[in-house]
């Protein structure tokens, strides 16, 4: 036997390549050295700080996982191991990550015209350009199937886009906007809006308690008018955002771990350094049992994460296993973050700890890409055969 490491419980670091590995420690010191510093004061200002998508960027950190227009096209672990990183900082700079590569470059990738490529996701790999992503809408959330939103074909070929989109991140500070709408025929497709379009607005959703440190706003269309070019060529129907869907779910599996990691060595840090009845909080049973069961949760997370993520590389993953993942990985994260704060005693609400920031992050986060009762039913809908929607 080897001696055991609680910080890396069943040896993840043994799993991945040197490449891996190498990406994983840049990126978290990149997060260490300039994120944690800024996320305090953004969580308290509810300021996100648009030159860190320039940073992300130039750290080959934006559209990671696509090959050529200035990406470095690193495989889906890698991506995970980053959103890991990041959102041991803060889940609202992961949301900012998640929505510029999963959502925003990957379907103007896999759907988009050479055009549409080569206009936008240089631009956006640097991070010089901010994209969107709105499929959710005041009336539809879980069920964007029966989306309001419309794309009126007008003489000429334009598009006539009305409807409006809402809990859109990045929305007020965006320059590009991924929009999914109805066509005449009643299907869903996807446009490339741009912020200068007459009829577009992004009124900033202000006075949230989750994720602060990120931007959160609507798309309002008013009649904008597109040429028939914006239009992604490749995307038709529910498929197309949730081929997105999937590999931003991915990424909010390993993430949410990243953020319960985060409590969990600060709690492990503070009940060793507190003293009460006269020994370290660490040395009481209770304390103990919380500890390691946060620690025995995340370890397993991490490694149902790297399965599925070497599945996605081998084209063998199912999106029921990044439901399953995003369910429960989110579930356990949130419970462990709440323990934590609770270990904390009154220090625990205090932001002078990054836990109950986490605590309140996670909430979101297990509602957002689906809820945590949506990915049940799926998961269910697959045991089944049953969609109980
Ligand atoms: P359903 O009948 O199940 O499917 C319709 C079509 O879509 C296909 N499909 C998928 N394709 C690829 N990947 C997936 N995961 C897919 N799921 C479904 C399906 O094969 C079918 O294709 P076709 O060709 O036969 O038409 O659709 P439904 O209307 O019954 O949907 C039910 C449900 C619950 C699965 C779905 O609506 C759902 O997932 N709801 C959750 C909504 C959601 O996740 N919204 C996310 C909004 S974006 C966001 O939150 C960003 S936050 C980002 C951040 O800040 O980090
Ligand atoms: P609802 O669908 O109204 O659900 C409310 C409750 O009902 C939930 O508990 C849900 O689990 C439950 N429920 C729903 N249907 C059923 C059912 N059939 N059976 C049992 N229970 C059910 N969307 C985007 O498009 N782009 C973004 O960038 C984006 N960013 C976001 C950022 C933030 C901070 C937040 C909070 C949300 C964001 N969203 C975004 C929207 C997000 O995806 C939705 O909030 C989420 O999909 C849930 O939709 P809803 O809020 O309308 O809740």
């Amino acid at each position: 036997y080897t001696s055991y490491d609680w910080t890396d419980p069943l040896n993840l670091a043994s799993c991945l390549t040197d490449e891996e590995r190498m990406i994983q420690s840049q990126v978290s010191a990149y997060c260490q050295r300039e994120l944690l510093p800024r996320a305090r004061e953004a969580n308290s200002k509810e300021h996100f700080d648009r030159a860190i998508m320039r940073e992300m960027g130039a750290l080959g950190m934006l559209g990671s996982t696509i090959d050529g227009y200035g990406c470095p096209g690193v495989n889906s672990v890698s991506y995970g191991l980053m959103a890991r990183e990041v959102e041991r900082v803060d889940s609202g700079y992961r949301s900012a990550m998640s929505v510029q590569s999963s959502l925003v470059m990957y379907p103007i990738y896999v759907f988009g015209s050479e055009e549409q490529r080569s206009k936008y996701l240089p631009r956006l790999a640097t991070g010089e350009i901010i994209g969107a992503f709105g499929l959710t809408e005041p009336n539809h959330g879980s069920d964007p199937g029966s989306m309001e939103a419309r794309a009126k074909s007008m003489p000429g070929g334009d598009f006539k886009l009305s409807g409006t989109k809402t809990w859109i991140t990045n929305s007020p500070i965006a320059d590009v906007f991924v929009v999914w709408a109805k066509t005449d025929d009643g299907v869903i497709r996807g446009f490339l809006l741009d912020r200068d379009m007459p009829g577009l607005s992004t009124p900033t959703i202000h006075g949230k308690f989750s994720l602060r440190a990120s931007t959160t706003g609507q798309i309002v269309m008013d009649d904008v008018i597109v040429p028939a070019t914006a239009m992604l060529p490749g995307a038709r129907g529910l498929r197309g955002p949730f081929s997105c869907l999937n590999k931003a779910r991915f990424g909010i599996a390993w993430g949410s771990l990243g953020a319960a990691e985060a409590c969990l060595h600060a709690a492990r840090s503070y009940t060793v350094d507190r003293q009460q009845f006269g020994r370290p909080l660490a040395a009481t049973q209770l304390i103990q049992k919380k500890l390691a069961d946060a620690s025995t949760e995340i370890a397993l997370g991490l490694q149902s994460c790297l399965q599925v993520g070497r599945l996605m590389d081998a084209g063998r993953a199912a999106p029921e296993m990044i439901s399953m993942l995003k369910r429960n990985n989110c579930g356990k994260a949130l419970a462990i973050a709440r323990e934590a704060r609770d270990m904390l005693g009154g220090n625990g609400i205090s932001d002078e700890y990054p836990i109950i920031r986490h605590v309140m992050n996670l909430e979101a986060v297990n509602t957002y890409e689906g809820t945590h009762d949506v990915h049940g039913l799926i998961i269910g809908r697959a045991i089944t055969g049953h969609a109980a929607f």
